[in-house]
């Protein structure tokens, strides 16, 4: 590959979810062209404690055992009184720090997280039909403020297809309506304070450790129910990397998350934070917008949605991106029954596209 060295190269993951909750094996994805690992997480561990190195162990011994890597892990999730700044928060940042050790000495390199107040991702549909007989994650803005927060758990959870929803966890669904009323008092500073305590502290031990630290895109990139908002758009980005500018605080780009306000240039967004040094993944992903603030999901291919995946793999290419790539969100196609946006088949063409895109980009770049 030209101008890079052979172990300064993206690596092509995939996400998986240990413990029997995904239908989709590690075996089957060791089948899929050019895929070196999976970002994996113990979802069993309540919030805020330790992730036990024995299990951390056995996890990586069945991904290794499978001819995978585990690199990457999304997510650990954020214990809510950090967000809150609670004074219970330095106990939790101290089990961060000590689970960010556990992952190091297990071999992860990157670590994907999120500090969305109260919930993860939200979608108005888990199962909305497209055209072509599939069925997607939709996004309506106007739906979504119409719905209560209960209503929206159910929604989610019960179209779910059995399996857990990362980020729909059912502590943090029963704490739901007491913590959006706890939101809606806090200032946005406090709220950018709080994340810059957090990172303050974390940060120095993620250098020590070597474990690259990569926030995920808040999903909607609108504020709902009034809660504040971090990572939706360039001058927020710019605003977090700023708060602790290690390089070990970065970025999971993700391209469908930020897509879903029609405003942010996804392929410029990349190519300034990606020629800093500060994206360290990168979801990839289409959106399809119905209007502003109304999207579905859609394929990978860049004709099925509203942004062009060769200027975004060109984005990441140019700027010398090494870091992990994986597919998002997929449609579920051919039958397959599987959690909403995680089946195996429309991922599975969403890496062997973006493989080839980043393929025929190396090899142009060549002959020029
Ligand atoms: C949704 C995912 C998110 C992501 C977290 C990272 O499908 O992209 O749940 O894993 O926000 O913490
Ligand atoms: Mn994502």
């Amino acid at each position: 590959m030209k101008g890079f060295k052979e172990n300064d190269y993206m690596k092509m993951i995939f996400r998986w979810f240990p413990g029997g909750d995904d239908s989709v094996t590690l075996e089957q994805i060791k089948q899929i062209p050019g895929v070196t690992g999976v970002a994996a997480m113990l979802s069993d561990i309540p919030v805020g404690e330790v992730w036990p190195i024995d299990r951390l162990e056995a996890l990586k011994n069945e991904i290794q055992s499978a001819g995978l890597e585990l690199e990457v892990i999304e997510s650990v999730n954020i214990h809510e009184d950090i967000k809150k700044g609670l004074p219970t928060r330095d106990k939790y940042i101290k089990n961060y720090i000590k689970t960010i050790e556990n992952l190091s000495t297990i071999g992860v390199k990157c670590l994907c997280y999120n500090f969305m107040p109260v919930m993860d991702w939200l979608r108005s549909e888990l199962a909305y039909p497209l055209e072509d007989g599939s069925n997607v994650l939709a996004y309506n803005h106007e739906t979504v403020l119409k719905m209560n927060p209960a209503l929206i758990a159910e929604e989610m959870l019960g179209n779910s297809r059995g399996y857990s929803l990362p980020g729909w966890e059912p502590e943090r669904l029963e704490a739901m309506a007491a913590d959006i009323n706890f939101y809606k008092k806090m200032s946005d500073e406090q709220y950018w304070e709080n994340t810059k305590y957090f990172l303050d502290q974390v940060i120095p031990y993620a250098e020590k450790y070597d474990v690259k630290m990569a926030i995920h895109p808040d999903d909607p990139p609108f504020s709902i129910y009034g809660l504040p908002k971090l990572i939706n758009n360039v001058e927020n980005i710019r605003k977090f990397l700023n708060l602790n500018s290690s390089p070990y605080n970065g970025l999971t780009l993700c391209t469908g998350s930020l897509g879903g306000d029609m405003e942010n240039d996804i392929p410029q967004i990349i190519s300034e934070f990606a020629s800093q040094g500060r994206i360290h993944f990168a979801h990839i992903r289409n959106v399809k917008h119905l209007d502003k603030m109304v999207f579905t999901e859609s394929a990978h291919y860049s004709p099925c949605g509203d942004l062009d995946m060769y200027k975004v793999v060109k984005a990441f290419y140019e700027n010398r991106f090494d870091g992990y790539i994986r597919p998002d969100h997929g449609r579920m196609i051919w039958g397959e029954q599987a959690r909403p946006g995680y089946g195996l088949y429309d991922r599975a063409l969403g890496a062997s596209y973006i493989l080839g895109l980043w393929e025929a980009i190396d090899k142009n770049a060549q002959i020029e």
